[in-house]
C-alpha cells in the first residue's frame, strides 16, 4: 500500500490478516471524496521542487514541502489549511499541474490492485500568472479523460473564500465544459470551514442544478459551523455530502429523509480533530440506518492515507479500527459505488 509515513490507516491495515487484505482489494469501490492538490504523492511534490531553482521554490515552499514529508500533526483542522501554499506554488502552470494529476490519478488508478476502480477527483480552478481558470480545469480535464469515463470524471470545487464572482465563473466554466461533452460531473464547496459567507452560492448552485451537475457539499465539519448555516445549505437540495460531523437533529432528519449520501473520510476527521476516536464516529449512526455512505480519504498526503487503507479502518478491530463485519464493509463499498455522479 503506502510507503508514506504510518497514520491509523496503514495501522489498521497491519493488524489485518492477509485474507481480510484481499477482501478489501477485491472489492470494487470508489473514491468521491478526494482533493487533488492533498493528493500528489510526496514523491512527485519532491521531485518538482528539486527541478525548480530556487529562485522559483521559496524557503517557505521547502519548508512546506518538507513538513509534510515528515508527516504533519495537526492541532486542529485550521492549521491544515496552511498546507496548501507550499503546494499550490509547485502546482501553479498547467504542465505541472498535469503532472501532479497524472500522479494523482495513477495513485489512485494504476497498478495490479488499484486503490478504486472509480475516482470522482475535485480540484478548485486556480488562476495564477501563468494559467487562467479555465485552463486550470482544461489541464486537469486532459489528464482524467486519458481513463475511461467508467474510471475517472471531475468534480469543480467553490471554495468557500470565493467571492460571488469568482464562484460564478467556476460554474460557468464547469457548465460550458461539460456542454462540450468534456467530462466534469459536479460542482463541490470546500475550504476553510470557519470561512466564507453561504449566502454568497445558493444562485450557483441551483445554475450548476439546471447544468445537470451533481451538487456536493462539506457540511458542519467541525462544531464551529452554525445549525443555522447547516440548514442554509441543506436548502441547495445537494445531492451528496462531505463530512456531515456535526448535524443537529433537525439536519440529520432531514439528512436521512433525502436520503443523501454523506462522503466519510475516517482519517481526515481523526487528524483534523474533529472525531476524537473511532468508536464515537457519527458512520456508525449512519449504518445503523442503512443510510447511503461513501467511504472516501479526502486528502492521502497529509492524512497518510489510501482509499484501502480507509477500509482497513472499517475492518480492524477498536480501538485501531470499526470491527465491521464483512457483510458490512460491503454493503459500504456497494453504496459508495451507488452515490457517484457520472459512469
Ligand atoms: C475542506 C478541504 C479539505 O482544490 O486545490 N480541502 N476543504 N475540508 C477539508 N477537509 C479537511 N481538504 C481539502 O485541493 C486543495 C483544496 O481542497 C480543500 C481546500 O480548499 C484546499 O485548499 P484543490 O485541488
Amino acid at each position: 500500500m503506502s510507503s508514506q509515513i504510518s497514520g491509523p490507516a496503514a495501522t489498521a491495515r497491519a493488524s489485518l490478516n492477509a485474507s481480510q487484505i484481499a477482501f478489501i482489494e477485491a472489492l470494487p469501490k470508489a473514491e468521491l471524496h478526494a482533493h487533488l492538490n492533498g493528493s500528489i504523492p510526496i514523491s512527485e511534490l519532491q521531485k518538482m521542487a528539486h527541478e525548480l531553482s530556487d529562485a522559483e521554490t521559496s524557503d517557505a515552499v521547502q519548508a512546506g514541502i518538507a513538513k509534510l514529508k515528515d508527516g504533519v500533526v495537526l492541532d486542529e483542522i485550521s492549521e491544515f489549511f496552511n498546507l496548501f501554499p507550499a503546494i499550490y506554488a509547485l502546482t501553479s502552470n498547467p504542465a505541472r499541474l498535469r503532472r501532479a494529476t497524472r500522479a494523482v490519478l495513477a495513485q489512485f488508478l494504476d497498478g495490479l490492485r488499484p486503490q478504486c476502480d472509480y475516482l470522482e477527483l475535485r480540484s478548485t480552478p486556480r488562476k495564477t500568472p501563468e494559467m487562467g481558470r479555465m485552463d486550470y480545469v482544461r489541464a486537469v480535464l486532459d489528464e482524467v479523460e486519458r481513463y475511461p469515463k467508467e474510471r475517472a470524471a471531475l468534480i469543480v470545487s467553490l471554495d468557500r473564500r470565493m467571492t460571488a464572482d469568482v464562484a460564478r465563473e467556476c460554474v460557468e466554466i464547469a457548465r460550458l465544459l461539460k456542454e462540450e461533452g468534456r467530462r466534469v460531473v459536479g460542482i463541490d464547496l470546500c475550504g476553510d470551514p470557519k470561512a466564507g459567507d453561504m449566502g454568497t452560492f445558493s444562485e450557483h448552485f441551483s445554475v450548476a442544478k439546471r447544468a445537470g451537475l451533481g451538487i456536493t457539499l462539506h457540511i458542519a465539519e467541525t462544531s464551529a459551523n452554525s445549525d443555522e448555516e447547516t440548514l442554509q445549505l441543506l436548502s441547495y437540495a445537494p445531492d451528496r455530502l462531505g463530512h456531515a460531523t456535526f448535524l443537529n437533529d433537525e439536519a440529520k432528519t432531514a439528512v436521512r429523509s433525502a436520503k443523501t449520501p454523506i462522503e466519510i473520510c475516517l482519517s481526515s476527521n481523526l487528524l483534523c480533530k474533529t472525531v476524537v476516536q473511532l468508536d464515537a464516529h457519527h458512520l456508525r449512526y449512519y449504518l445503523e440506518h442503512d443510510h447511503p455512505i461513501a467511504i472516501c480519504t479526502d486528502d492521502t498526503l497529509p492524512f497518510r492515507t489510501s482509499l484501502q487503507g480507509e477500509y482497513a479502518l472499517l475492518m480492524a478491530l477498536p480501538p485501531l479500527g470499526l470491527g465491521l463485519s464483512e457483510v458490512e464493509v460491503r454493503r459500504l463499498a456497494e453504496m459508495g459505488m451507488a452515490a457517484r455522479f457520472g459512469a
